[in-house]
């Protein structure tokens, strides 16, 4: 008896007594500088945190209650609390983004001119603790300890982005929040929103109420379609889908959105392609196109008649009105108007087309594309906003102010830097994540090309041919999700992870400290967060033999 209390006693001893757990120092993006300190510092909930401002008293607020799940408590924090454990500091002579962090087993300092600064020191903060910080269960034996370190980080890149198409396929907004939360996570800061394109409109326009009653819906007969399937043969609509699919956000939902990405420093470019990609639009409103119609929202991926007619002026009208409400939601310098793979063959017989190309003088349908989008950039640039294309708009004469995304390879991006436009680099060999990421026997049927981790990864953002002045063009680079087969969350990630982590790190680091062998060796713990969090990613990218 005497034994058996004796063994119940120590069970009851070692399962009430906490277990200090370090996390280490394996952060994406590889910050600048860092040098790795003597102990630990603890933190619980009678850790103290002195703040300056109310913006960065949200800050810490937001972070700790990301975390109260796994913690349990919520600490105090205090603007200009005296003998505070962890202290916030203001320096402006700090780049914007900048930070600095000093943890010591006393307290932790952290510096920065910033918001997004003071965001992203907490965000290094979450990588630093134990990974079990991000499980969804109380971890209560579990003693918080982060490892001394002195670290000075800014970012690379000021355009450090991902794309996500919500046409092909609907996301809710939970999702984008999702997809918000885990971009800020690796100190991505543009969220560049697919909103339109042949097979469904997704932003309420209260002018134009057809946009998201007939537009964002499709009806699953694929007869309609002139070709069914995409360039790479599969339909859009995928089986087992609703007859009819769709879905879209309305200008609250938006707000919403917007505000939620403000708060963890992520930038919106929302983009409503044209004037190609555009059958959801003519198939609502077959006034903006070339012919009367009837169009249907497209279940495949290949119309040849999805544009709209830059030969009529209600044309122009319709644009000016969307593109108005559309930039009045999006508080950010930036609008997309995409730009991208226009079919010209109705322009090509169409009246008012050949009418405007006998006025304008333009001499084929490519400049007649050049006329459409300087006069779109005109209505952008009058809104205060930037207008950034795909890199098509640089074919027939590129718009004077335009930003320039270059996705078929380099050299549309080179040639606009060499232009003295900006571009933003997104290459499809490198930066697509609708590619497959690892040999076939190992990926599900959900890519059709490849793009491989270790490519994304050592890309080169700035293009050794550009000069050191044209370079300064190359505002960063951004990985694109197209949905044409991607229907639910979980492929959403499976594509995104673990190359989302190359772009942030392509995007952060200084280019001559990547380094492939500790990425990879840093994006174990990463993976250890995604299972914690419960969402899905490739393990294929590890195993290409290709
Ligand atoms: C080309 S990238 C497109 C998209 C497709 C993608 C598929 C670009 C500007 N246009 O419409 O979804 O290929 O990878």
């Amino acid at each position: 008896i005497f034994l058996a209390g004796l063994v119940c006693f120590s069970v009851l001893v070692s399962c009430s007594k906490k277990e200090l757990l370090k996390g280490d120092l394996d952060i994406i993006p590889l910050p600048a500088e860092l040098v790795a300190g003597d102990g630990h510092f603890i933190i619980n909930e009678s850790t103290t945190i002195s703040v300056n401002t109310e913006e960065e008293q949200a800050i810490a607020t937001r972070f700790f209650e990301k975390f109260k799940t796994a913690t349990g408590w919520l600490p105090e924090i205090g603007i200009n609390k005296a003998n505070a454990d962890i202290v916030f500091s203001a320096d402006t002579t700090l780049e914007n983004e900048a930070y600095e962090l000093e943890v010591t087993p006393k307290n932790i300092l952290i510096t920065s001119g910033s918001g997004a600064g003071f965001f992203y020191a907490m965000e290094t903060i979450g990588q630093l603790l134990p990974t079990t910080i991000f499980s969804k269960k109380e971890q209560t034996n579990t003693i918080w300890g982060i490892p001394a370190v002195r670290i000075a980080d800014k970012p690379a890149f000021g355009w450090r982005g991902y794309m996500l198409d919500v046409s092909r396929h609907f996301f809710t907004k939970e999702e984008v929040k999702d997809a918000i939360d885990f971009m800020a996570e690796v100190k991505l800061n543009r969220f560049h929103w697919h909103l339109s394109d042949d097979n469904g409109w997704r932003i309420e326009i209260k002018k134009y109420p057809k946009l998201t009653e007939v537009g964002a819906w499709r009806v699953n007969h694929n007869d309609k379609d002139e070709n069914t399937s995409n360039w790479w043969g599969r339909p859009t609509q995928q089986p087992g889908e609703e007859a009819t699919y769709g879905g879209f956000y309305t200008q609250e939902d938006i707000k919403e959105i917007v505000a939620y990405a403000k708060a963890r420093y992520v930038e919106i470019i929302p983009e409503i392609d044209m004037p190609g990609h555009s059958l959801a639009a003519i198939a609502s409103y077959p006034e903006i196109s070339c012919s009367t119609g009837p169009f249907y929202v497209g279940t495949g991926g290949v119309v040849r008649n999805n544009t709209y007619c830059p030969g009529k002026e209600v044309t122009f009208e319709f644009v000016e009105n969307v593109l108005g409400e559309v930039m009045d939601l999006f508080p950010f310098d930036y609008m997309h108007i995409g730009g991208d793979e226009c079919n010209k063959e109705a322009w090509e017989v169409d009246p008012d087309c050949q009418l405007r190309m006998k006025e304008e003088n333009l001499a084929d349908t490519h400049e007649l594309q050049s006329y459409f989008v300087k006069r779109v950039e005109k209505i952008v640039n009058a809104h205060g906003k930037n207008m950034i294309g795909w890199d098509e708009i640089l074919e027939g004469g590129l718009a004077p102010n335009a930003t320039v995304m270059s996705w078929r390879g380099e050299k549309g991006g080179i040639a606009a830097a060499r232009q003295g436009n900006d571009v933003i680099m997104t290459p499809s060999r490198y930066c697509y994540f609708d590619l497959k990421q690892g040999d076939d026997d190992l990926e599900p049927n959900l890519g059709y090309a490849y793009s491989f981790l270790k490519d994304t990864y050592n890309y080169k953002i700035i293009s050794d041919s550009l000069t050191t002045e044209q370079g300064k063009h190359v505002l960063g680079l951004q990985g694109n999700l197209w949905t044409e087969s991607l229907r639910n969350w979980s492929q959403i990630t499976y594509m995104t992870f673990p190359r989302l982590y190359a772009v942030a790190e392509n995007g952060w680091t200084k280019q001559n400290d990547k380094d492939w062998d500790g990425f990879t060796n840093r994006l174990i713990n990463q993976f250890k967060r995604l299972e914690l969090k419960g969402e899905r990613y490739a393990t294929s990218a590890f195993n290409a033999r290709i």
